[in-house]
């Protein structure tokens, strides 16, 4: 073998070896570069005579050649081994399932909260949302709560700067509602004309200086009031038993009314309620508290007592919503603890 084809052999060679595109190019530069082997071989041929250069840059072109074929064949196979590799590391599997993002969903008590406005919706009760901060008017006073009554102490209720404090029930918004509603109907009363119903409910967070297994600080409340000229004791059992049979899916449930006191009530009454069937059958449970509006409250509102006249009530979502999904302590509601609101979805 002469010494331009071993030349070529051995580029072939040390292209096979070369495993990536930069080990390549150096080996290329042995071969073809500046310095390279070629190179040295077209300037050895200076001293020849013009039929012998001829020849000889005849034979050492061809094995240029062959050698930048070589380079060009190693460079693509080099470049499609590449692709291959990449390829296979960036394969889809579009048999693999989906990565999904957790689904979220309302907390168990915002579902008794929509349930208890979707229910008294249907009924033709308005809902009335408003100020956590409140005055001690809204509060207290307009709800004919007398200076020294119990609630109104710091024990009892959390009072923040400037003279306000946390609501300690949503019926400050029920007053709220009712003057708004007196003042837009003000012209026709005073002509002697009559207004429409105040039909409303009232849910919302409450606070009060409390906390154990059964009570929390923050917790939530749901007031209702219809004020008219002919609403009687009678409305409000026939409105508060359509409301428990709706809420609890459950048509045979009984009602209790208990003899109780409210300072924004008289006569005032605790409702109780008894499943017939499940869990929780024969039980009398506590689940609201309500009266006849109180005339000096009715005052309060911007309506004369003597014409006007209605019920209210007043009761605990939180509570309700561990009866309806036999939840046993108040306090899972506030953990956030999402392995047991996850059941609620
Ligand atoms: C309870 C007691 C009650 C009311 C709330 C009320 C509101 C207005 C006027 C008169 Cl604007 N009364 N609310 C009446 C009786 C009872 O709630 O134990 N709640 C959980």
């Amino acid at each position: 073998m002469n010494e331009l084809d071993a030349l070529v052999d051995s580029a072939r060679a040390s292209f096979a070896q070369a495993a990536t595109p930069a080990d390549l190019e150096n080996a290329k530069a042995q071969y073809l570069g500046k310095a390279g082997r070629i190179t040295e071989l077209m300037k050895g041929m200076a001293a020849l005579s013009v039929d012998e250069k001829k020849t000889r840059g005849a034979a050492i072109n061809q094995a240029k050649q062959a050698i930048e074929a070589a380079l060009n064949a190693r460079r693509q196979a080099l470049a499609d081994a590449e692709l291959e590799a990449q390829l296979k590391a960036e394969a889809l599997d579009v048999s693999l399932p989906g990565r999904q993002r957790g689904q979220g969903g309302l907390h168990p008590v915002s579902l008794t909260m929509e349930r208890i406005e979707q229910i008294f919706g249907s009924m033709g009760f308005e809902v009335a949302q408003g100020p956590e901060i409140e005055t001690d008017w809204f509060n207290f006073t307009a709800l004919n709560t007398p200076e020294d009554h119990p609630a109104r102490s710091m024990h009892d209720t959390f009072y923040v700067e400037g003279g306000y404090l946390l609501r300690t029930h949503t019926s400050p918004m029920q007053i709220r509602h009712a003057v708004q509603h007196v003042k837009k109907y003000q012209a026709r009363l005073d002509a002697g004309q009559g207004m429409s119903e105040i039909r409303v409910i009232a849910p919302g967070r409450t606070y009060r200086v409390d906390s154990d297994a059964t009570h929390s600080p923050m917790f939530h409340q749901c007031e209702g009031l219809w004020i008219g000229e002919n609403v009687s004791f009678k409305d409000l059992k026939v409105v508060f038993t359509d409301f428990c049979r709706s809420f609890f899916e459950s048509e045979d449930l009984v009602l209790r009314f208990r003899p109780s006191f409210f300072p924004f009530t008289e006569p005032s009454a605790e409702i109780d309620i008894q499943f017939q069937t499940g869990p929780l059958a024969g039980r009398w449970l506590e689940v609201a508290g309500s009266g006849q509006v109180h005339p000096q409250v009715v005052r309060n509102m911007g309506l004369d007592p003597e014409r006007f006249i209605g019920f209210a009530f007043g009761m605990g979502p939180d509570r309700l919503t561990m009866l309806r999904y036999g939840v046993n302590d108040l306090r899972l509601f506030f953990d956030g603890d999402i392995r047991f609101l996850s059941q609620f979805q």
